[in-house]
């Protein structure tokens, strides 16, 4: 069996063309663009003769059920179609649409599964707007209560529950009502390992850990050129030299990766001595121990640079989330397809956070990568080849058709 790689194209390619405006393809969770890709996969689940159920964090699915299977857990796949700033067009959705994709190829070709088969889109998975990531299969796994989530505030003061009600999509069962024998993800690499080498597929079989952390330092906002520099107390100076300290913690290690994304300086005059500066840290590891080290390492460092520089700091977790190992009876599944459509394939971590990585917490789960050509993402220069996109949806038609016999 075959999926109809030019009908996914044409949605991948459709989707893509949603939430475009000042800053490039940016679709938020709970924002205008992100109700224009949902109503969009609505649509296309409807036309597709699915049952689409909304769940009260705005998760959306796509099942496929017949009157012999009806009530049995689904086998189900799936990923995310929110995006961040200035975004590619293939991160998430891809998963999404591939999955939708298998559906309609396997009702085309008269395949009668044991189970019933679902596609998920959930809510949140970028975490840009509204902290954490993946927060709607957090949600739905139960690693966040669903009232705490709803109650996640983005920078202006506006609540993820008002923003998804706004748009439409406070839906009406419970996260988690729809309990799933398995789930398998297809994602883009969104790293340079697979396209580097020429491999096809990637078998994921883990993903690391990843910490996250907004941090505040408070200083003393004062003229730019009237005050001695031996009595100024620069937050914007205590913000740079983090920065400097995780990329020399990350060159220190094989095994650690460090950001800051994102630094807000108050009252971020050209002529004034910042007063506040407030910015996020993610930092990222395979091994949980280096990565619990070096957050509480980074809270001393934090401290200490604040005592020597006469400031104050706040330090507030946003996500702490251990490395995870994905299920080898599904990772052997993708293996086995790969072999028999003679795709090269490796085993791979998976760099980046991801939905499968909740789901593993309550079902046999693995994902599937095709390659990221020059291993770009979170850019709108993201880009995947059609044939890999094809490749990784065939893979996902036999996992998901093996998995619902
Ligand atoms: O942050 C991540 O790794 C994912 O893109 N949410
Ligand atoms: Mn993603
Ligand atoms: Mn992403």
């Amino acid at each position: 069996m075959q999926i109809d790689g030019a009908r996914l194209m044409g949605h991948i390619d459709a989707l893509g063309r949603l939430g475009v405006g000042e800053t490039g393809r940016t679709r938020l969770a709970g924002s205008d663009e992100d109700k224009a890709g949902r109503d969009y996969l609505v649509g296309l689940l409807r036309e597709a003769g699915l049952e689409v159920v909304v769940d009260r964090i705005g998760n959306i699915y796509g099942i496929w059920s017949m009157p012999e299977n009806k009530g049995l857990k689904p086998v189900m796949c799936g990923s995310h179609i929110d995006t961040v700033i200035n975004a590619g067009q293939y991160d998430g959705c891809l998963g999404v649409l591939a999955g939708l994709e298998v559906i309609q190829t396997l009702r085309e070709q008269g395949f009668q599964p044991a189970r019933p088969i679902a596609v998920v889109t959930f809510t949140n998975e970028e975490g840009v707007r509204f902290q954490p990531d993946m927060q709607g299969s957090l949600v739905y796994a139960g690693g966040q209560p669903l009232a705490e989530a709803l109650d996640s505030r983005d920078k202006d003061g506006l609540r993820l529950g008002d923003e998804l009600a706004r748009i439409g999509y406070v839906g009406t069962i419970d996260p988690g009502d729809i309990v799933p024998e398995c789930f398998v993800e297809l994602h883009i690499e969104q790293g340079p390992i697979l396209d580097v080498e020429g491999t096809q597929i990637g078998v994921v079989e883990s993903l690391q850990g990843i910490h996250w952390k907004r941090v505040t330092f408070h200083g003393a906002q004062n003229h730019a050129g009237t005050t001695p520099t031996s009595m100024r107390r620069d937050a914007g100076l205590a913000a740079a030299q983090v920065n400097v300290h995780m990329r020399e913690r990350a060159l220190a290690s094989s095994k650690l990766l460090c950001t800051v994304g994102t630094c807000a300086l108050e009252p971020n005059a050209v002529n004034v001595i910042p007063e506040t500066a407030t910015f996020t840290v993610d930092m990222r590891s395979p091994n949980k121990d280096l990565l619990d080290a070096e957050d509480a390492g980074l809270e001393d460092y934090l401290r200490e640079l604040a005592a020597a520089s006469g400031l104050t700091v706040e330090s507030e977790q946003l996500t702490r989330f251990d490395p995870v190992p994905f299920d080898e009876g599904v990772c052997q599944r993708i293996e086995a397809s790969c072999q028999a459509r003679g795709l090269s394939h490796r085993r791979i971590t998976s760099g980046a956070g991801q939905d499968a990585q909740m789901m593993a917490r309550i079902c046999p789960t693995a994902m599937i990568f095709v390659p990221s050509v020059n291993g770009i993402s979170h850019n709108p220069r993201e880009f995947s080849r059609s044939e890999d996109c094809a490749n990784g949806a065939n893979v996902l038609l036999d996992v998901i058709s093996g998995l619902a016999q």
